[in-house]
């Protein structure tokens, strides 16, 4: 596939300014935001018709971060797209930034929809794709969501909506990684099976073996593309993915204070690969 050395690339620098934004603000969801890098670069720099110098513009694709609690993530993104200078990222959570740690779309250009309390962002990312259809309006919608999110009922409420609408203008993605705040989502509420579950409220569904290969998502978008109904792909992902101590730490890396030397050690971790 055309582009996916770019691509990776690509996530090892989105990688370092999380860890820039992260490590300046002192403490922050650092495992939750490097397991949704290669989704997020995937759709910003391969897929989404967007304008970083015209973010309101009419019928562009959208991005819903209902896990808003990623932010850093997708600021890193928005940054290396152009929406805003990358020396915004070093004010992650002030009192006054751009950048608050949940997103905020009253506050960040490009930013689609705020999110953070988890359930809400993917009811709202449904609706969005309902009335664009309404409209008549070719812009996709584009949702993530954790698996642990995914324990909210809302979230089956808007795939039931979803699904019974054939909104086949809307491809999920769930952040399958296998950890929530407080332990794993197996031991705290199974999702499985989920494929079956998301088929049963009517989406085409299929799962990613490894969702922190970007090849994989690319090849997994083309193919959510291509369906009648809404789509969901399930990425397997790494909590933490590519900085080893967050790795390692894995339930332990959804929010992490970082010394200097934890970022220094990212830093080189991550330089060495690109
Ligand atoms: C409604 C609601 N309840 C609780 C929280 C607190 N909270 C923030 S993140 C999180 C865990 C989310 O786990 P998951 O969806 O798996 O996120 P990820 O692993 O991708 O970081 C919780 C409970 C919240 N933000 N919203
Ligand atoms: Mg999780």
């Amino acid at each position: 596939m055309d582009g996916i050395q770019e691509l990776e690339q690509m996530c090892v620098q989105i990688r370092k300014d999380i860890v820039r934004a992260i490590g300046g603000a002192g403490t922050g969801h650092i495992g939750g935001s490097l397991s949704i890098v290669e989704a997020l670069v995937c759709l910003y720099f391969r897929e989404m018709n967007v304008d970083p110098q015209n973010p309101q513009m009419a019928d562009r694709d959208r991005l819903v971060l209902s896990k808003g609690h990623a932010g850093p993530a997708l600021y890193a993104v928005l940054a290396e797209k152009g929406y805003f200078d990358r020396d915004w990222l070093d004010t992650l959570n002030e009192p006054g930034t751009n950048l608050p740690s949940h997103c905020d779309m009253l506050r960040t250009p490009g930013v689609d929809m705020t999110a953070g309390s988890l359930g809400q962002g993917f009811a709202c990312a449904v609706g969005m794709a309902k009335a664009a259809k309404a409209c008549g309006s070719p812009a996709r919608v584009f949702a993530v969501i954790g698996d642990g999110e995914s324990q909210e009922g809302s979230v089956w409420e808007a795939a039931m909506f979803a699904g019974a609408h054939r909104l086949d203008n809307l491809i999920a993605f769930t952040d399958y990684n296998n950890a929530q705040i407080s332990g794993t989502v197996t031991e705290i509420l199974t999702l499985e099976p989920l494929e079956d579950k998301w088929r049963a409220f009517n989406f085409a569904a299929r799962t990613v073996a490894d969702g922190n290969d970007v090849a994989q998502v690319a090849q997994a978008v083309e193919w959510a593309k291509e369906q009648d109904r809404p789509a969901m792909l399930i990425l397997k992902t790494v909590k933490g993915k590519g900085v080893s101590f967050a790795e390692k730490a894995g339930v332990g890396s959804h929010s992490m204070t970082l010394t200097q030397d934890d970022i220094d050690e990212a830093y080189e971790e991550l330089e060495a690969r690109g």
